[in-house]
Parts: structure tokens; sequence; C-alpha cells
């Protein structure tokens, strides 16, 4: 080979390396696949995003001031009436399910699911749930065991993250390409464990249940589609990690993992969660044919130890967490739903970079490939 054709191909080889790296760099930064430690890109990140975690931390605390919300109490309608003055400026439209539960022989209790609507006109509709009832009994605690808790945690800690996020969606959403629904659910918390009900005879969920059971009254099944149903439970304690709940759609919890990383948030969405089926709000959603995800802790095993006793109060919330869940959820809004990005989270295609690298690497082969040939058939031949 003459010693220009081999510089050439020499340039070319390095040119074809160089784009190679450089393309497979730009997509693996695009999609923010970082390792270590990348906090500094986190802060950069939440700048864009408006979620106060202060605001949010208030919200629990009156909660808190109107007593436990047990069906059947005053401070179960104060806390009712409450949410539904709070939803007045941060929504375009209030709703309440009204329902009754009455088990044998035992008094009927008057329920509410309240629901806040975002976007009312919009064809495609994102569920946020919590529930807003807080448990009857303390059966995980030693001492009075038989009085309510104060559920800051479990009830409180969901219905402050819906509050504050649909304050700051509501800000922007002209923006949003979709409906957003923020679901207050009733009568989560009463069910049977370790030998005692909350109210006697209810199931856990029941407030879904019956929600679900009379979702047509809610849309118009001919021009609305649900996109996904996300249950945030349980987001505010300490050491907040959240497990893989098993009956969550695969491509919703993953996406919605990726965002929390994306933040820097590596304890809360670690990358090998525990995997735990947990009997909650979204079931109901599920059994209807929406993607779910129920964004939880390990309540039984987990760091936070405070589950369905008298502790989970106030001093065992973490501003921080509320911050956390708070960001990754409005982040997760503006990735997926403000650029007519709406997807079917039931479809579990591969992400989009794992074919652009695909496609990359691919060129890079062929370019390799061209190289070698160059190379062989520019060789001079041998004159011995
Ligand atoms: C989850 C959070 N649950 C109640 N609060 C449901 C549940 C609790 C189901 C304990 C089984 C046991
Ligand atoms: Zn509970």
């Amino acid at each position: 080979m003459k010693p220009k054709s081999k510089k050439i191909l020499r340039v070319l080889f390095i040119l074809i390396v160089f784009l190679g790296l450089n393309v497979e760099g730009f997509i693996s930064q695009s999609n923010y696949e970082f390792s270590g430690n990348e906090s500094w890109f986190g802060t950069s990140a939440a700048r864009t995003l408006f979620f106060n975690e202060t605001t949010a931390y208030n919200f629990i605390e009156t909660q808190l001031s109107f007593g436990p919300r047990v069906p059947g109490t005053l401070s179960h309608i104060e806390c009712a009436d409450w949410i539904r003055e709070e939803l007045v400026d941060i929504t375009d439209n209030i709703m309440t399910h009204n329902f009754t539960i009455q088990k044998y022989s035992e008094p009927s209790y008057h329920c509410q699911n309240i629901l806040g609507k975002i976007n009312p006109a919009k064809e495609n509709i994102v569920i946020f749930g919590a529930h807003w009832d807080s448990r009857n009994v303390a059966e995980k605690d030693t001492e009075n065991q038989s009085s309510p808790i104060p559920g800051a945690n479990d009830g409180g800690s969901g219905v402050a993250v819906l509050l504050e996020l649909a304050r700051v969606l509501y800000a922007y959403k002209d923006e949003l390409d979709c409906q957003v629904w923020f679901l207050f659910i009733d009568a989560e918390d009463q069910g049977y464990s370790r030998g005692m009900y909350g109210l006697e005879g209810w199931y856990w969920a029941e407030g879904s249940l019956a929600f679900v059971n009379e979702i047509d009254n809610y849309y118009n099944s001919s021009v609305e589609i649900f996109e996904c149903f996300i249950l945030l439970d349980m987001v505010g304690g300490s050491n907040l990690q959240f497990i893989k709940e098993s009956r969550s759609d695969e491509a919703l919890h993953d996406s919605i993992f990726d965002e929390g990383v994306k933040l820097g948030y590596y304890e809360a969405f670690p990358s090998r969660p525990k995997v735990m089926a947990i009997t909650d709000d979204h079931v109901a959603f599920d059994a209807f044919g929406i993607s779910v995800i129920d964004l939880i802790i390990d309540f039984v095993e987990g760091d936070w130890t405070y589950h369905h006793t008298h502790s989970d109060d106030l001093s065992n919330i973490d501003i921080e967490s509320l911050l956390i869940t708070g960001l990754t959820m409005e982040s997760f809004m503006k990735t997926y739903y403000t650029l007519n990005q709406n997807k079917d989270w039931r479809n579990t295609d591969l992400p989009t970079s794992v074919y652009l690298s695909i496609a990359v690497s691919s060129l890079f082969l062929v370019g390799l490939l061209v190289y070698l040939i160059l190379k062989k058939k520019l060789k001079p031949k041998s004159t011995s």
C-alpha cells in the first residue's frame, strides 16, 4: 500500500472511532445513564422544577391537626372539606364520589373519594392517587393498639404530595398534553392485620374498588383514554427507599425510577429494588386495565419502622423524602406529558436510546469492515 493511502485509511479509522464514541456519549448523556455520584446534576435539573417540600410538609401538619381521619368521625368530615377547599384554586373541577360501607350488623359509614381534574377537555388521563383516611388501630404498636394512629406518613404524605403537585402542574397546565386527575381515596386503611381490623369486617382499599366500580360516571369512555394510575403511599418517611411493587407495570415502574435517578436520588430509587406484592389502591385500577404503579416503601422489614404505630407522626416525616417524591413526579410529567409523547405503558418496547445505540454500534462495525476490506485491497501485491 502506498504511504499516502495508508495515511488516508488511518485518518478514516480514527474518524470512525471518534464519531462512534461521541455519538454514543451523546446518547447516554441525553438519557442520563450516569454511574457514580452525580448529585451536581440533580441540583441543576431540579432547578427547572417547582415542587416545594415545605408546602407539602405543611399539608401533612394540617391533616394531623384534624385528628385521625377515620370514617365515621368529625375529623374525617373536616379533612374531606379541607381537601376540597385546597383543590378550588389548583384544579379545573372537583367531584366527590360518595359511597357507604356497611358490613354485617355493623353501622353504615359514609365515605368519600375526592377527585380534582386539571385540563378536563384533553383526551388522555394520568391519575395520581393517594388515600386520605388514616388507620383506626395501631396493631403494630406495643401500646394502645385499639386507638387510631396519626397517619402522618401512611395517608398524610401521599395527600400532601398530591396537593403540592396539583399546585405546580396547574401553574403550567397549558404545557401538559393530558388531563391530570388527583384522586383522594377514602377507606383504604381499615383492613385486617395481626388479628385486628381498622373497622370491623372492612377490606383494604375499599375506596378505590368503589370508585372503579363507578368510574364511568367520571369520564367519557368513548373519547377519553386512561394513560396510567400512579399511587403514592408512605412517601414521606426517613430513609426513603421505594420497592418494586409486583403488580405495577414494568415500563411505568422503570420510567419513574429512571426519572428519580436522573435527579440524583439513587437511594430512593435503587437499581435493584426489593420486589413485594402489596394490597393497595392500585389493585382495582390494574384490574380495570389501566397501567399502574404503587410507589411505596417496604413497610414490613424496611428502615421506616413506624407503620401502623402511634409513632407514624410528624417527628418521623423527612421533608427531603417529600421533595424526592414530588420532584420525581413533576419531572415524570415534564418528560412524558409535555411534548405529545403519550406513551403506551403496557407496550414494553425497548427505550429509543437502546435502538439508537444499536444503530450507532452497527455504523461503527460497518465502518470498521470497510476499513479492513480497503486495507486488504490496497495492500501492494508481493513481488516475490
Ligand atoms: C398498605 C399501607 N396497606 C395499608 N397501608 C395495606 C396492607 C397493610 C396490607 C398491611 C396488608 C397488611
Ligand atoms: Zn396503612
